[in-house]
């Protein structure tokens, strides 16, 4: 198919530990459900320092990345492989800013004002490109029908 066409997209979402302990999984699926997402897996796990480490990899030069470890891995998150059309940005504007304080007052209506604290707990997560979604998907799961990946002229 050709950029621009109708083609399903999957994406990578997580609601991480403050999300469960605060009992948002039921909010947060009626959501998105009600955005039209597909929920074609998920998968309840606790992240330990290795693994939250190599999923968050980019940061690990940060200054925040030792909090954000430790934020991680305080307890189980619920991962998800969402589908629709436009899902990775879709799932991204859903959610809001990372800050989820900001988010209260800028996008009052999104999941991280809804259910977030701050700029680190902010209850959700979202893929933020097709290859960190690709990545991300194959971080925890094995053959989310991998053949139906899109290819646009861009890539050609
Ligand atoms: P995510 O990857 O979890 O969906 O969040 P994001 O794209 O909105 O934000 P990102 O820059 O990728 O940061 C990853 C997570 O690290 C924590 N964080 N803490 N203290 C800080 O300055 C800070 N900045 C980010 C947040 O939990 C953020 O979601
Ligand atoms: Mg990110």
């Amino acid at each position: 198919p050709i950029s621009g066409s109708k083609e399903k997209e999957k994406t990578l979402a997580m609601i991480k530990p403050d999300g469960l302990l605060g009992n948002y999984t039921e909010r947060i699926k009626d959501v998105i459900v009600d955005y039209g997402f597909s929920i074609l897996r998920e998968i309840t796990t606790q992240l330990d320092q290795d693994s939250a480490s190599r999923f968050y990899a980019e940061h690990s030069p940060k200054r925040f990345f030792p909090s954000l470890i430790k934020y991680m891995t305080s307890g189980p998150v619920l991962v998800m492989v969402l589908e629709k059309e436009n899902a990775i940005a879709d799932w991204r504007t859903l959610i809001g800013p990372t800050d989820a304080y900001k988010a209260k007052i800028t996008n009052p209506n999104s999941i991280r004002a809804m259910c977030g604290q701050d700029l680190e707990k902010n209850c959700v997560h979202g893929s933020d490109s097709r290859l960190s979604a690709q990545r991300e998907i194959s971080f925890f799961f094995e053959d989310v029908s991998s053949g139906e990946r899109i290819i646009t002229h861009d890539e050609l």
